[in-house]
């Protein structure tokens, strides 16, 4: 039987922003998981010609914040910000924390999206337990880790930026 890939990104390597330059606000909670996500998207980035930039912030409700400043002030010096990719991880606990952080930050990196002129990529994981959290940063044998998606995507918005400038 032919293998046929139904779920995730397809690749797409004609559409990408090869000298992008994206920046990455990565959270510290969940720390192996995000480290996992954040190897995946800055090797694909790199894979593709691009440069990274990381920055670290405590949670995933600081990320917005983050990827706000460092939208301006790049802006503001003149410096080449072409996307961000806003990488979290968010495991749903026994309060209402979980739902409440996760709809503030969707909204969030949306309102960046809907009213900037960077494009700032979701990658944030909302899962309900440890064991999807590790699955979806290929941290679990057979499954596959999403940051590389992330930073493939990150390269088709630069691209479809700079299309439309
Ligand atoms: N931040 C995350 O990135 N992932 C989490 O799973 C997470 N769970 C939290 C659970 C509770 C009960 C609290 C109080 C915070 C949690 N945070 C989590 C941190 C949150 O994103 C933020 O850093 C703090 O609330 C400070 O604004």
């Amino acid at each position: 039987m032919t293998s046929v890939n139904v779920k995730g990104l397809a690749a797409k390597k004609d559409a990408v922003q090869l000298d992008a330059h994206v920046v990455i606000v990565k959270t510290r909670w969940n720390e192996a998981v995000i480290n996992a996500l954040v190897t995946g998207a800055v090797d694909k980035i790199q894979e593709c010609g691009g440069t990274t930039e990381v920055i670290e912030v405590p949670g995933s409700y600081e990320v917005v914040y983050a990827a706000k400043r460092m939208i301006e002030a790049k802006q503001r010096r003149g410096e080449k910000i072409d996307a961000v990719i806003c990488i979290g991880c968010l495991i749903k606990g026994e309060t209402m924390h979980f739902e409440y952080i996760c709809e503030a930050v969707t909204q969030g990196i949306m309102k960046l999206n809907v009213e900037g002129d960077v494009p700032v990529i979701f990658g944030v994981l909302a899962c309900m337990t440890e064991s999807q959290a590790l699955s979806r940063a290929g941290l679990i044998e057979g499954h596959h880790n999403h940051g590389p998606e992330w930073g493939q995507s990150a390269l088709e918005m630069a691209a479809i930026r700079r299309m439309t400038m």
